[in-house]
C-alpha cells in the first residue's frame, strides 16, 4: 500500500483540510498519516469567533520521532499552514523525508477570489513561494498563483494564452517543474491545467462550470489529485479523477444552500471515487 503524509490544520467543524484529506485519501486505498498544524473550532471562511490553537512546536518533535522510527512516505502533501515558521519547518521536513522516489506536493492554500484568507498577508505568500520551490507539484488557484508572482489577480475574461503564460511563470519564477492551476474557467468549462516543464506540454481537464463557490473544493481537488498520482496515475488521468470527483461533490451539495459554508458533501460521492480509482 502506498503512503502519504499530509500536513495541514484540522478545522473541527466545516469540512476542509484534514477532515477532507484523511477520508478521501483513505477511500482511494492509500494510507494517510497526518501532522495537524493547528486546531480550529471551524474553518476561517464564513465563520467568526473561531478558536485557533497553534501546533507549530509539535512539528519538529513529530519529525524527529518519525525519523527515529525510520518511517518512509511515497508522498509529502502540505496544505493550509498556520504561520511562516511552519513553512520553514516544512522546507526542513521535505529535506528529511524527501527522496527521488517521493512526490513533494504543495497546495499553497492561503487565498481565493482575489483575497488572502483571514490572518494571512503578502509576506506569507512570499514565504509560501519558497516551499513551492522545493516541490515537484504545486496546485495554486489563480489568486494564490498571482500573489506568489506579485501580479494583479485577473478574476474572469482571461484566455488560454494567459493561463499558459501564468503556468510558465510559476515554473520559471518559483522553480517548480510541474505547476497545476486550479479553478480555471473558460466559458462554460471549469477545471485545472498542468504544465509539464520537462516536456514543455500542457495537460488539462474540464467539467461543466457550476456558478457557485463552495468551501473546501480546493482541498477536495488536491487530496484526490495527490492520491491518484500516488497510486501511479499519470497527470492526465489524475486530473480527470480529481476534476470529475470535485464536480460531483459540488453537484450534490449545491441544492442545500445552508450547507454551502460547511464544505461539500463528499461522503455521498465516495462510491464514485472508489469506482474512478478502480478504473485505473
Ligand atoms: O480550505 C482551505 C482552508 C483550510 N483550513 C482553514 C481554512 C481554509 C479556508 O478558508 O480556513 C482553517
Amino acid at each position: 500500500m502506498k503512503r502519504i503524509v499530509t500536513v495541514q490544520d484540522i478545522s473541527c467543524f466545516g469540512k476542509c483540510s484534514l477532515t477532507v484529506a484523511l477520508p478521501l485519501i483513505s477511500a482511494m486505498g492509500v494510507e494517510c498519516a497526518v501532522i495537524p498544524t493547528a486546531v480550529l473550532s471551524t474553518h476561517t471562511g464564513g465563520f467568526t469567533g473561531y478558536t485557533f490553537r497553534d501546533l507549530t512546536d509539535d512539528i519538529p518533535a513529530i519529525e524527529n520521532h518519525w525519523k527515529s522510527c525510520n518511517l518512509k512516505f511515497d508522498a509529502l502533501y502540505t496544505g493550509y499552514l498556520g504561520s511562516a515558521r511552519q513553512i520553514d519547518l516544512m522546507c526542513h521536513f521535505f529535506d528529511t523525508f524527501g527522496s527521488e522516489n517521493t512526490l513533494r506536493f504543495v497546495d499553497p492554500a492561503m487565498a481565493d477570489n482575489g483575497k488572502m484568507y483571514a490572518g494571512f498577508d503578502d509576506a506569507f505568500a512570499a514565504e509560501m513561494a519558497k516551499l513551492c520551490r522545493k516541490a515537484d507539484i504545486i496546485v495554486p488557484n489563480l489568486t494564490e498563483a498571482t500573489k506568489m508572482l506579485h501580479e494583479e489577480y485577473v478574476p474572469t475574461g482571461y484566455d488560454e494564452d494567459y493561463i499558459q503564460g501564468l503556468l510558465r511563470r510559476l515554473h520559471r519564477e518559483l522553480g517548480c517543474p510541474m505547476p497545476v492551476l486550479t479553478g480555471v474557467i473558460y466559458g462554460d468549462k471549469h477545471g485545472a491545467v498542468a504544465y509539464d516543464s520537462k516536456k514543455d506540454a500542457f495537460i488539462s481537464y474540464f467539467a461543466p462550470h457550476l456558478p457557485y463557490s463552495l468551501h473546501g473544493t480546493g482541498d477536495t481537488f488536491s487530496s484526490v489529485l495527490v492520491g491518484a498520482l500516488t497510486r501511479g496515475l499519470d497527470m492526465a488521468n489524475a486530473l480527470r479523477v480529481a476534476v470529475e470527483f470535485t464536480h460531483a461533490c459540488m453537484e450534490v451539495t449545491i441544492p442545500d444552500l445552508e450547507h454551502h459554508p460547511y464544505g461539500v458533501k463528499f461522503e455521498e460521492c465516495i462510491p464514485l471515487l472508489v469506482s474512478l480509482c478502480g478504473e485505473n
